[in-house]
């Protein structure tokens, strides 16, 4: 039996190897993502494994896909429910700052500790809001709606299997290695030719509208590994002769510990499609949809973490509004908001419940009987903290993602009607329960607090 944790290890595995020959630079950028990473193990020992395990963080992606309707988003749901990755989070890129790409999106991972230890693979998955007068004229909807109806992005069979493998818990060797090979083909880019005057019309309103819809199949957009110091790869890819967008996205590198994520990103590849022009000619050329994107991962925020963030995010917006300014000097301006506001030690973020951490008893606590109050047993050595590394994502990155590998601005009518589509729509549509991410990241605290009394024999006060 291939339980859910192997599939989603082989999948992983799979649709690395396969973006692998479809995007080269991938490679690239997976290499000297480990070359940074074995550097960073050099220099500080177990402290680089804090937040991971070098496996973990070796094996470690995200993907980003896009669908095009409910029904493709509830088919991806059973798919990736078959390799334990449940929908966690709501993500509305339609309003997040400076974003108008007409998607809502949720990130499929697994939800519990020791599975995300194994294998924490994510993907990122938008879908299109085809209802949202603001990007669509009802016409337009119209005509997308019966060309998303019509195509099929994943065969009966690769569904029938993941049924199975989500009821059974598994799948036996053959059904496993065939439900392996339908599904990172579904993921593969297709030589079908693409219609030039179809998809140029849905351009105009957002290329990511014409990446989704103006295709009859649907691919990874990007496969994003994870560094451990991502200023370094910024570095080191733009050495190697690899444009990388403008900045790293997410928080400002500065000398407190790492929280939520920072991410960046090198422009979509030109790469070979075929077209078929309006005369029936099919001819060559190429489109830039897909890019490479690295990430570093830092510890889970509470909401007051997050709200101090957020904070301290539009106050720099604030501060340097208008103002013309390189990364590097927003990132400046950043970490010092940083360092006059946000605690440097775990301990502080603790106290402060800014941050997510695990608690185990330490084996060297002293004698006697245990303190009652968390404070107490951290500070009398009774008890140490782990951080809980942040599985999510930020919308505003993501926008930025999104954003800065656009080919055009696309047009949004500001003025026209939105389409209500919010978390309870989404849960509706993906048939499943909605995670939300911080009550998993409570959950896996509160439940290593529990281990903590009873190894104490405390009792709950
Ligand atoms: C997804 C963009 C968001 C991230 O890492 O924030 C994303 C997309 O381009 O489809 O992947
Ligand atoms: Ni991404």
């Amino acid at each position: 039996m291939v339980d859910a944790t192997a599939l989603r290890a082989a999948f992983a595995r799979r649709l690395s190897a396969m973006y692998g020959t479809e995007v080269p630079a991938y490679n690239t950028l997976v290499d000297v993502a480990q070359e940074v990473n074995r550097e960073v193990l050099a220099r500080m020992g177990a402290d680089a494994e804090r937040l991971g395990s070098i496996g973990r963080v070796t094996a470690e992606r995200h993907g980003a896909i896009r669908v095009g309707t409910p029904a493709e988003l509830a088919q991806v749901a059973r798919i990736f429910g078959a390799m334990g990755m449940y929908p966690v989070g709501y993500y509305d890129l339609r309003e997040a700052a400076g974003s108008s790409v007409p998607v809502v999106s949720t990130a499929f991972r697994p939800v519990d500790e020791a599975e995300l230890a194994a294998n924490p693979f994510r993907v990122f998955t938008s879908m299109l809001v085809t209802g949202d007068r603001r990007f669509f004229g009802a016409d337009l909807e119209r005509r997308l709606g019966e060309f998303l109806g019509a195509r099929r992005l994943f065969p009966p069979r690769l569904l029938d299997l993941a049924d199975r493998a989500e009821a059974e818990g598994g799948l036996d060797g053959e059904a496993a290695e065939e439900f392996l090979t339908l599904a990172t083909r579904a993921f593969e880019l297709s030589a079908e030719p693409v219609s030039r005057s179809w998809y140029a019309e849905l351009e105009r309103v957002s290329s990511v509208a014409a990446d989704i819809g103006g295709v009859a199949s649907t691919h990874v957009n990007h496969l994003t590994p994870r560094v451990l110091d991502i200023d370094a790869l910024y570095a080191r890819m733009s050495e190697r002769g690899i444009t990388m967008i403008d900045a790293i996205q997410g928080p400002p590198r500065w000398d407190g510990p790492d929280l939520l994520l920072r991410q960046t990103s090198f422009r979509a590849l030109a790469e070979p499609r075929l077209f078929r022009e309006d005369d029936g000619r099919v001819v060559q050329d190429d489109l830039r949809v897909r890019f490479g994107e690295v990430e570093a991962r830092g510890i889970a925020v509470t909401p007051a973490g997050r709200a101090l963030y957020d904070e301290l995010s539009a106050e720099l917006d604030a501060l340097l509004a208008g103002q013309q300014v390189t990364a590097e000097e927003r990132n400046a301006a950043g970490a010092k908001l940083w360092a006059d506001r946000v605690p440097r030690g775990e301990a502080e973020l603790i106290a402060g419940d800014l941050a997510y951490f695990t608690f185990h008893v330490l084996d060297a606590r002293p004698g006697g009987a245990a303190p009652a109050d968390l404070a107490t047993l951290l500070a009398d050595g009774w008890v140490g903290a782990r951080p809980i590394v942040y599985e999510d994502f930020l919308p505003r990155s993501a926008a930025g993602i999104f954003q800065s590998n656009l080919t055009s601005d696309g047009a949004k009518d500001v003025t026209a009607a939105g389409a209500d589509f919010g978390p309870e729509a989404l849960a509706a549509v993906l048939g499943r329960p909605l995670h939300d991410p911080y009550e998993l990241y409570a959950s896996i605290r509160a439940a290593s607090l529990a281990r903590v009394r009873a190894d104490l024999g405390l009792t709950r006060e």
